[in-house]
């Protein structure tokens, strides 16, 4: 049977064997947030970049440039890091490089998988019927925040755990300590992340609408595959 296992930080990564699996890579708030509602709303491509100054260099190729740190969007940029901003129309049909704190630095560290593919509560259901049509084993990869574990990236992987648990045996105990957690706290999902360290410190940006935005199931049915150096929408089922 195929497996599913979770990593819980990116400086955990090295543990895992990717060159034979699928790699969900999460970052609830709000990187792959901005990514799976960037490219269902009409986004060409988007380009990840952990380097900033290398996603700078991108604005000249024609691309628009998206980024924070801590949170802010980066100076110079065209976009910040809200997914509300990457459904708005001029957007729509262009080429996006991003560059965040912590999810395109996960991106980078998955190149090793046989695919790395994007998860947000947006396309939950999406993301769980493609690994189930795939022949390989998955890690559900957090992006949590500067290496530390976070609430939001592991409640996701519980929900992602549990709509594949007859499909995938767990591949060690994080599967099954995410998905208990996610049972404690689906029911209040928004209360439990209201008080989780990154929504806290996102408070200070007053972005409460993107906060409840990112906790919204199955609002896209789009599933974002890495093609080379971009994210596209998976449309071959490759
Ligand atoms: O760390 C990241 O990749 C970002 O998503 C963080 S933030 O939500 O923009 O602060």
């Amino acid at each position: 049977m195929k497996k599913i296992d979770v990593c819980l930080s990116p400086d955990l990564i090295h543990l895992y064997d990717l060159s034979d699996k699928n790699v969900v890579v999460v970052d609830i708030l709000r990187a792959t947030s901005c990514m799976v509602a960037g490219l269902a709303n009409g986004v060409r491509s988007i380009t990840p970049f952990a380097d900033l100054e290398a996603c700078r260099t991108m604005k000249d190729l024609g691309y628009l440039i998206a980024g924070e740190r801590g949170g802010e969007k980066v100076e110079g940029f065209d976009l910040g890091n809200s997914p509300l901003e990457y459904m708005a129309a001029k957007v729509k049909g262009q080429k996006v490089a991003v560059t965040t704190t912590n999810g395109t630095v996960a991106i980078d560290r998955s190149g090793k998988a046989v695919r790395v593919i994007i998860g947000a509560f947006l396309n939950i259901s999406a993301v769980a019927e493609y690994l189930k049509q795939k022949k390989e084993s998955a890690v559900i990869f957090c992006a949590g925040w500067k290496g530390t574990v976070n609430l939001e990236d592991s409640l996701y992987a519980g929900a992602l755990v549990e709509k594949l648990q007859n499909d995938f045996a767990n591949g060690s105990d994080a599967p099954l300590l995410v998905q208990s957690s996610w049972q404690h706290m689906k029911h209040d999902l928004a209360g439990f992340i209201k008080n989780s360290s990154h929504a806290k410190r996102l408070n200070r940006l007053d972005i409460h609408a993107d906060i409840d935005f990112c906790m919204r199931e199955d609002e896209f049915d789009v599933v974002p595959v890495l093609s080379g150096q971009e994210l596209v929408v998976n449309n071959s089922q490759a």
